[in-house]
This record gives structure tokens, sequence and C-alpha cells, in this order.
């Protein structure tokens, strides 16, 4: 007997009770709405309110970073860390420096994050923190004395069994190893799997710094697979140009794609002979300048000033930059160009209007909680290896990342065709996620 659910009202609800948190709404939006099937069937999730439990985190924290600059300004910026959900395993997830951050985005973060870490099959659960410090501009010390200060708050809730961060927008290897240092100090101790996305010398697992851009690839390859298509000579658009969207692009080129696109907060690049992505490395990574240098190295690219809006022709979008990046502007553009596949390495980049648009014309669409869950599966593998005190080569953890990535896309796969919505990979993977926190939730008691 089908069960008679009002997932609008239920979703209304939500918002109002958390006012003016548009990029959360978006993401419960999301979830919520493409779970009603699995409602639906089975009694035991209404019942026991797992639609208000599973949408209400464990705990907010939010708190003062006040820090010195260079030339001995004292500044005061806020940090977060949101501890959602814990049933599969210690709060995992990110920290994000970006001065666009606030409560919202480190909650539907947090809230993506619960689902994308239970489709790894790995023991972890769900949070996101961060802070609105800008990293932009700042020296090395600056960024040091931002770290340290901002650790000194944290360290309180965290530990290789409670809670692991680890890197997003804006914090990378130099910031974990910043934060790491900080967290030692004030523990006296040596927990190597408080953190994730370490230096390699110091504990960090070979491959995690490609693992999300490199995963997103194998998905995308599993994606085309199952529907008689190759990535190799196929067009491809990046945008963003940093930790995700370099290695995206690299793996793509690697396997015989022509990625002509990428794209940073200042511009984006066309280039019609296909990126170098050693060019880009060189400017992002070592140098940490504007996607505009890539120009002196490679005169016959083109850099445009302003948002990359997708409207040179591709057959595959890799959007790997921030959140709501392709609006239904964007999503005409890579329509009305013949695209065929869009998957997703950035968290929520396409808004709901356009993957709705995306569907509705056929257009393979990836989600990010699945296509983009490459980064935190290795992260995982990070935390067994520090908890086993072995290293693994970076060809053992790479085959391992394509195993969990194919195994992913399986399940996003099956579970779409179970519910009867094939090919339709968010639903399916919605659907695998949410039913494996909730069953957890059920089994562990009321809480
Ligand atoms: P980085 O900080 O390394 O790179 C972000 C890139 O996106 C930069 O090129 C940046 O431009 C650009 N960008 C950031 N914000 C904006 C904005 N508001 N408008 C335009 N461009 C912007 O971050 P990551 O590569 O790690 O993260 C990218 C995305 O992938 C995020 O959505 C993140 O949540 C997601 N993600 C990251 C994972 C990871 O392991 N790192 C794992 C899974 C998902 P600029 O160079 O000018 O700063
Ligand atoms: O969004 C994400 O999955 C990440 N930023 C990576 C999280 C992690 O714990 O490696």
């Amino acid at each position: 007997m089908q069960i008679m659910v009002n997932i609008e009202k239920d979703i209304k609800e939500i918002e109002a009770s958390n006012p003016g948190e548009t990029e959360f709404h978006q993401a419960v939006r999301e979830v919520i709405t493409s779970v009603k099937p699995l409602i639906e069937r089975e009694e035991k999730y209404q019942k026991l309110s797992i639609i208000k439990r599973i949408t209400e985190p464990d705990r907010q924290i939010k708190f003062r970073v006040t820090w010195k600059d260079d030339k001995g300004n004292v500044h005061v910026n806020r940090g977060y860390r949101v501890q959602f959900n814990n049933s599969l395993g210690p709060y995992k997830g990110g920290l994000r420096f970006h001065p666009s951050v606030n409560i919202s985005v480190i909650k539907f973060l947090a809230f993506e994050q619960i689902f994308k870490n239970a489709l790894t099959g790995l023991p972890i659960g769900g949070g996101k923190g961060g802070s609105d410090f800008d990293p932009k501009g700042k020296s090395d010390n600056e960024i040091m004395n931002f770290c340290q200060s901002f650790m000194n708050e944290l360290y309180r809730y965290i530990g290789p069994n409670k809670d692991v961060p680890a890197g997003d927008i804006g914090v990378g290897e130099r910031e974990i190893g910043y934060l790491f240092g900080q967290y030692k100090r004030l523990r006296n101790a040596y927990e190597g799997g408080v953190l994730t996305g370490k230096g390699v010398s110091y504990g960090g697992s070979l491959a995690r710094k490609q693992a999300t851009g490199y995963g997103l690839v194998y998905f995308t390859e599993e994606m085309l697979k199952e529907n008689g298509l190759d990535i190799k000579n196929k067009t491809v658009c990046v945008s963003g140009a940093g930790n995700v969207a370099i290695h995206a692009a690299e793996k793509a080129i690697e396997l015989g794609a022509h990625v002509i696109t990428m794209s940073d907060s200042t511009g984006w690049i066309y280039d019609p002979q296909g990126i170098d992505i050693k060019i880009i490395k060189t400017i992002k990574e070592v140098n940490r300048l504007r996607l505009s240098e890539y120009h002196k190295y490679k005169p016959s690219s083109k850099y445009h000033e302003g948002k990359f809006m997708w409207s040179i022709p591709c057959e595959i979008a890799l959007p790997c930059a921030t959140q709501n990046e392709i609006n239904l502007e964007c999503v005409k553009n890579l329509i009305s160009n013949n695209v065929i596949a869009v998957a997703e390495g950035a968290n929520m980049p396409v808004s709901i209007e356009g993957i709705k648009l995306l569907q509705d014309n056929n257009i393979l669409f990836a989600p990010g909680k699945a296509s983009n869950a490459g980064g935190v599966s290795v992260s995982a593998l990070e935390m067994s290896q520090n908890n086993i005190g072995l290293k693994w080569s970076f060809e053992e953890v790479d085959i391992k990342l394509k195993k969990i990535m194919t195994d992913i896309f399986k399940t996003a796969s099956s579970t779409s065709k179970e519910y009867g919505k094939p090919s339709d990979y968010l639903s399916g993977a919605n659907i695998a996620g949410f039913k494996k926190v909730a069953d957890a939730m059920i089994n562990q008691g009321i809480l």
C-alpha cells in the first residue's frame, strides 16, 4: 500500500524554522523532494519523523577568530563547525575559508556531506566548517596566524573518533598543515587522524590531492559507459582553477578529452588548442596568481573578465568552482550547444531549475554528492592509514578510489531503476544515501 506524504509541507516547515538560509533550503528541497518515493514505500520513515530529524543538525558551533596581520592590525572573523549527523561514523567534511561563508552555506555543505559520505560505503558521518576569512592577498604568516587562532577554538570539538575536518575552498595542504600543527601543540599528542589532506610526509595520503578531480572523471566515465559513450575525444569545459578543477582537467586530458576552458573568481580562459595543465599549476598552485596570466604563456588563448556563462560549445561540462555557478541561462547555453553530460565537481553548482531543465532535455546529469565523493573517500582512506600506521602507494590508493567511484555510480544507477526513475542519477544517489543514513538512525534509537 502506498503511503500518503506531503513533502511540500515538510519542506515549508523546515524553511520556516531556518529563516533566511537560502542555500540550506535549496539543498534540503533537492534531497527531500527526490526521496519521496522512498518515504511513500515504507511507513517507518514518517512514523519516526525521519525528515525532521535528518534535517536538524546535531549541533552548530559558531565562534570568534581574532588574528593579527603583518602590520599589527587586529581582525575578527567568524568560525563555524556544523556537526550534522554521526550515524555512520565520526563527523567528516571540509573547512571552507571564503568571504561568502555564513551559517546557511556551512549547513548546506554539511547536509550534502551526510549523504555523500554514506554513498562512499566508508564509516564517516557528515559535517562541515569554515570561516568568512578571505585568504586572498594574505601573506603566509597571516594565513598561519589565522589558522592557529581558528584551531585555538576548534580543537575542543574535534578528534580522530569525533569529528575530522579537511580542506575545501581556500583550504589546502598549507592551511591543513598550520591547523594540524596547532592542534598537536594544544593537545600535546600526535593524533594524525584528526585532520585529512595533510602533507604526505606527516600522515597525508598519496592521491588525496588528486582524488576529487580524478574521482569526478572516473564517475563521468562510468556514466558515459552506461549510455554507450566514451570520454575520449570529447570536448570538455571545466570551471574553477583550484584543487578540484585542476585534477579533473588533468585526468580528462590523460583519457584523451579536449579540455578548452577554466575559470577563477575574476575571469575565464578559452584555449581552443587545449588547456596546458602544467601552466595552470604554475599560475594557481605555485604562484597563487590570476588566470589572466595564462595568456602570457599561451598567446593563442583568450582571457575574458567576469563570470563564465558556459557559452563555449562542449560535449561534457564539469563545473568545479562553487555553488549555483550554473544558473538557468548557463544551462540554456549548454543545451543550445548540444552538451551531452554535466557532472558536478563542486557542491551544488547547478541550480534546482537548471537540473530540471537538463533532465527534461535528457542530458546526463551527475550530482555532486555522488560524482565529487572521491575527495572524502580518500580522506577516509587517509584515516585508515593513520589508524594502522601504514602508507599505501599512489597506485594502491588510486585503484581503491576508482573502485569506490564505480561502486557509487552503480548504486546511483541501480537505485534510480529500483524506484522507477532510470538514468535519474540524482534521485538514485539521494535515495540510496538517505536510506542508509535513515536506517542507521532508526536502528540506533530515538536520539
Ligand atoms: P579551491 O579553493 O582550490 O578552488 C576553488 C576555485 O573556484 C578557484 O579557482 C576559485 O577562484 C573558484 N571560485 C571559488 N569561489 C568562486 C566564486 N564565488 N565565483 C567564481 N569562482 C570561484 O577549492 P576546491 O577546488 O577544493 O573546491 C571547489 C569546489 O569543489 C567547491 O564547491 C568544493 O566544495 C567542492 N569540493 C571540494 C573537494 C575537495 O576535496 N577539495 C571535495 C568535494 C567537493 P580563485 O582561484 O580566484 O580563488
Ligand atoms: O566537499 C567535500 O567532500 C570536501 N570538501 C572534502 C571533505 C573531506 O573530508 O575530505
